[in-house]
């Protein structure tokens, strides 16, 4: 994973009318993707590659408004991330290397979406989004977020229980893990020309994780439906695991029995572990995880073990010492 560290917030077209903003030529074509492309190596795609043939949308895809009741029982216990951070400041590999993939994430198509659901369950089938938020009731849970990079938020999102979606998928009594694949649409997602990657992303997680009190499958932050850049129109957020645990934009869920190979594992399983528990103690090999930066600031704060969720998530680990829990 590179760390770049391009700011997005910094990019002043973002500031004014975050929905509505119509991104200069600067923050499309600026700094950030001429930056990626720079640091091309012989499998990396070209600019153009990187963009697409042409240029993506330039306006903001208008988001609808969202509310459900705060549930009080999950504290952040710090400030809440300022929105227009938590939405410029993004990792969609699928839409390029840099962190303001903002701009270029407008190309995703969320409408319609549909949801395979396969593997082992009582009945593979497919679901609409429109239809499975019919079924979901929401609420809004304010969750930490850290990225293994060491940048960190706090968000307010919208979603309801990972648990509840795994019951209406029904998995069978051998079924183990859950995975996500997620979106791999080559004519908006200019990131797919980067051919060493292994994509689609695809994630995983033991059924125990997943159906853990704070698994939340996320369809909306900060009062609307989630931006395409924060992986609309589905997500999930998982707050005691580094960051790239939480797939985008999902489009298929599978059940196994088998440990799935995810994404970052499959490109550099020294680094990037299945588990992937936020550990302050346990070291990147390049880098330490003993602290992080908010979203908006600049000072450095300590990281705390399971990210600070250690009262809900601890006990899943307890029989799991001969693993790499924390990487
Ligand atoms: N499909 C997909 N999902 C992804 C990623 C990605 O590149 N592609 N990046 C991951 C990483 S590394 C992080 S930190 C979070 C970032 O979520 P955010 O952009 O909403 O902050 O998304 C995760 N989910
Ligand atoms: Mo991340």
């Amino acid at each position: 994973m590179l760390i770049r560290r391009t700011r997005g917030w910094e990019i002043a077209e973002s500031k004014a009318t975050p929905e509505a903003v119509m991104l200069g030529r600067r923050a499309m074509l600026g700094g950030a993707a001429l930056a990626a492309a720079a640091v091309a190596g012989p499998a990396q795609a070209q600019l153009s590659e990187l963009f697409g043939p042409s240029r993506p949308p330039n306006a903001m895809r208008a988001l609808s408004p969202l509310s459900a009741a705060r549930n009080a029982k999950y504290e952040a216990g710090r400030a809440i991330t300022e929105e227009r951070q938590a939405t410029t400041y993004n990792n969609y590999y699928e839409f390029g290397l840099s962190k303001s993939v903002y701009g270029a994430a407008q190309a995703l198509v969320v409408e319609p979406w549909t949801i395979e659901i396969g593997g082992m369950v009582a009945k593979p089938r497919k679901i609409g989004f429109d239809d499975l938020m019919k079924q979901m009731a929401l609420e809004e849970r304010v969750y930490r977020h850290r990225c293994v990079e060491t940048w960190a938020m706090t968000v307010p999102w919208v979603g309801f229980p990972l648990a509840k979606l795994v019951e209406l998928c029904a998995p069978t009594a051998s079924a183990k893990y859950v995975t996500f694949t997620t979106l791999a649409d080559k004519k908006t997602m200019p990131g797919l020309g980067q051919r060493f990657y292994p994509w689609p992303y695809l994630e995983g997680l033991t059924l125990q994780e997943a159906t853990n009190e704070l698994a939340f499958m996320v369809v909306g932050m900060y009062g609307k439906t989630l931006p395409s850049q924060n992986g609309a129109p589905l997500r999930v957020a998982l707050p005691w695991k580094y960051g790239f645990k939480s797939a985008k934009s999902i489009v298929k869920i599978e059940f196994t029995d088998k440990r799935p190979t995810s994404f970052w594992e499959a490109l550099q399983d020294e680094e990037y572990g299945f588990w992937a528990n936020v550990n302050p103690k346990v070291p990147h090999p390049r880098w330490s995880q003993a602290t992080e930066t908010l979203l908006g600031s600049d000072e450095r704060v300590p990281t705390q073990i399971w990210n600070g969720y250690g009262e809900f998530v601890a006990g899943m680990y307890s029989d799991k010492s001969g693993e790499k829990l924390f990487m």
